[in-house]
């Protein structure tokens, strides 16, 4: 049996049905970007799975797990502590999965607010996350989705746009790090504009 298979048999049994069904949708969608950007299709998926492996978990579990792993929490993420279910989840693939590569266990440390310099992993499983069949709450889905398979970068900058924005409106406290990532790609798209003029 894959090892893939493996981690999917035992992840089921430790999330709930929704999340689930969400976790398979972003596996496929990952496999899928891999294919078009030529990326390990393999590790694609294995972060796919993987990547909210520890959304379930109670926010002092979180914690507690990454205190005890000597993983840094930022002031935004002891507030916001659903955000460290990114960070949680690395942990808990690295140690209950038994995941050793680092771009994969990277990966799922970031999908929820980005980083700059991303990865292409790391770009594959951010959009995946956001563009998977099951979704279906974002604005401009269909338009992104089309993006995904043009430009990894582009995508990625804009759908930190579009949660920038909808952060805003529904007052949520926006982790410097989203900020960042966004303010990275959007100047690194202005300079490539200004090397085309
Ligand atoms: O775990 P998922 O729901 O599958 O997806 P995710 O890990 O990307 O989390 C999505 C949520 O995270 C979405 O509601 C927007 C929110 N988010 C992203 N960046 C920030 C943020 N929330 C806050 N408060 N601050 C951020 O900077
Ligand atoms: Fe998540
Ligand atoms: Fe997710």
């Amino acid at each position: 049996m894959h090892e893939i298979e493996k981690y999917r048999k035992k992840l089921k049994r430790h999330i709930e049905k929704d999340r689930y069904r969400h976790t398979l949708g972003v596996m496929y969608t990952a496999a899928s970007l891999a294919m078009a950007y030529g990326y390990d299709i393999k590790k694609a998926m294995t972060a796919g799975l993987l990547h909210d492996c520890a959304k379930s978990m109670p926010h002092e579990k979180k914690i507690e797990l990454c205190e005890k792993h000597h993983v840094p929490i930022t002031d935004i993420e002891y507030e916001n502590p659903f955000l460290l279910h990114a960070k949680a989840g690395a942990v808990i693939a690295r140690k209950k999965y038994d995941i050793e590569d680092e771009e994969i266990l990277h990966a799922i440390a970031v999908h929820t607010t980005g980083v700059p310099a991303m990865s292409t992993l790391d770009m594959i499983l951010f959009i995946a996350d956001y563009i998977e069949p099951g979704r279906d709450k974002a604005q401009n889905l269909p338009q992104i989705r089309q993006m995904a398979f043009q430009s990894l970068e582009h995508t990625v900058e804009k759908i930190l746009y579009d949660t920038l924005h909808y952060l805003n409106e529904k007052s949520g406290r926006i982790d410097p790090a989203t900020e960042l990532t966004y303010e990275y790609y959007k100047n690194r798209r202005n300079i490539a504009n200004e090397h085309n003029e």
